[in-house]
């Protein structure tokens, strides 16, 4: 493989960090999985408008390619070579009540979080097999789930069509044929070995081998960001004590994009915030305070429609699951505010 040609137009994170230097010296390196420069690049090679443009197939990747990934990891997280990962799940330290009682802005709330099964490559360089023996031990354990997280596992494989496109419109399930994964072969086999748990209310739901082998999600109807938290924290450390988590000292749960790593954790909410919509400029300059990313209203890559967005946590890496939420939290309560003043004006 040569070094990849970028546009001049090209943004993502694997086009700044990517130097002839850095290719040259890790291009002929492979990870025990047999997991190439070429497969960590692909993404970004193929979809010149990736956002980062990388995946990891292992977490021996973020070893061998370090010196790419740790950089990209430092951009996106502002997380160093000395940083560790630290992690608190208490939900009795986050101070959350919900800031629209009345449900005049936040539609609903999630959180979800990434996680992939120790001593299994990931998603990229995963065999067939090993994927439907990762789907068998999660269904396993999510089985095992009690009270209101109990639910039932429904596999893609056989699904219908029509109540597919109904979860996903819902905003309850991953869409298919998602290109940034298609490259670095995240859809291969599809849909063997994928599915989808929920309990009763569809609160809790659990992806299975997509992005990652699992997405752990909490969510509701309106601004209860605390319930939804605790509803997770608890799911989670169930889920952990029977299928052990891959991790890493460093980067904490390990997942196959960087952007994931650390708490693996996404904590948004679906908001209407029409006025401030019409003041991009003030409304970036909030979000930007506060970390936040802002995403369209079905995922990412996605549009806003009627003045309503996905606002997020951009950070996952060095910070808490707490410090996560909280930020998210506390930059929401901002965006509700400056919603009302551009309101009045
Ligand atoms: P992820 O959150 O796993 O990174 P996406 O950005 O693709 O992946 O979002 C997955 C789905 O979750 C999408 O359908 C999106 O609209 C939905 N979603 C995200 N946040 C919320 C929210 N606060 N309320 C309802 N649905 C949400
Ligand atoms: C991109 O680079 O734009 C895609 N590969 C997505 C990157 C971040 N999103 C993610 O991990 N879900």
């Amino acid at each position: 493989m040569n070094y990849p040609k970028f546009p001049e137009s090209c943004t993502s994170l694997l086009c700044k960090f990517l130097s002839e230097d850095i290719f040259n010296q890790l291009k002929d390196k492979k990870t025990a999985n047999n997991f190439t420069l070429a497969q960590v690049i692909k993404s970004g090679v193929e979809n010149i408008d990736s956002g980062i443009g990388v995946y990891a197939g292992d977490k021996e990747s973020y070893a061998v390619f370090a010196p790419l990934f740790d950089q990209i990891i430092a951009e996106y997280h502002s997380f160093t070579q000395v940083d560790v990962h630290k992690s608190n799940f208490n939900s009795a330290e986050l101070n959350a009540p919900n800031p629209d009682p009345e449900g005049k802005y936040i539609i609903s709330t999630r959180i979800r979080v990434g996680r992939n099964v120790a001593d299994m490559p990931l998603g990229p360089a995963i065999s067939n097999a090993q994927r439907n023996q990762v789907e068998s031990a999660v269904v396993a354990a999510v089985n095992l789930l009690e009270g209101d997280l109990a639910g039932s596992y429904y596999p893609l494989l056989g699904m219908s069509k029509v109540i597919q496109a109904q979860l996903i419109r819902d905003h309850f399930l991953f869409k298919e044929g998602d290109r940034f994964l298609a490259a670095v072969g995240l859809n291969a086999d599809w849909p063997a070995g994928r599915g989808i748990f929920h309990n009763k209310d569809k609160t809790f739901l659990v992806w299975v081998n997509e992005e990652d082998q699992m997405r752990i999600i909490s969510m509701q109807m309106g601004g209860d960001i605390q319930t939804t938290f605790t509803r997770l924290a608890n799911a989670v450390k169930q889920i952990e004590a029977t299928v052990p988590f891959l991790y890493s000292q460093r980067l904490g749960y390990i997942t196959s994009c960087p952007t994931n790593l650390g708490t693996a954790m996404r904590a948004s909410v679906h908001i209407a915030l029409p006025n401030l919509a019409q003041d991009m400029d003030r409304f970036k300059m909030i979000t930007d305070q506060y970390r936040l990313q802002i995403r369209g209203l079905h995922g990412e890559h996605s549009e806003s429609k009627g003045g309503v967005y996905d606002i997020s946590n951009r950070r996952r890496l060095g910070i808490t699951e707490v410090e996560a939420v909280q930020g998210m939290y506390d930059g929401v309560v901002a965006l509700i505010s400056a919603e009302k003043a551009s309101a009045n004006r």
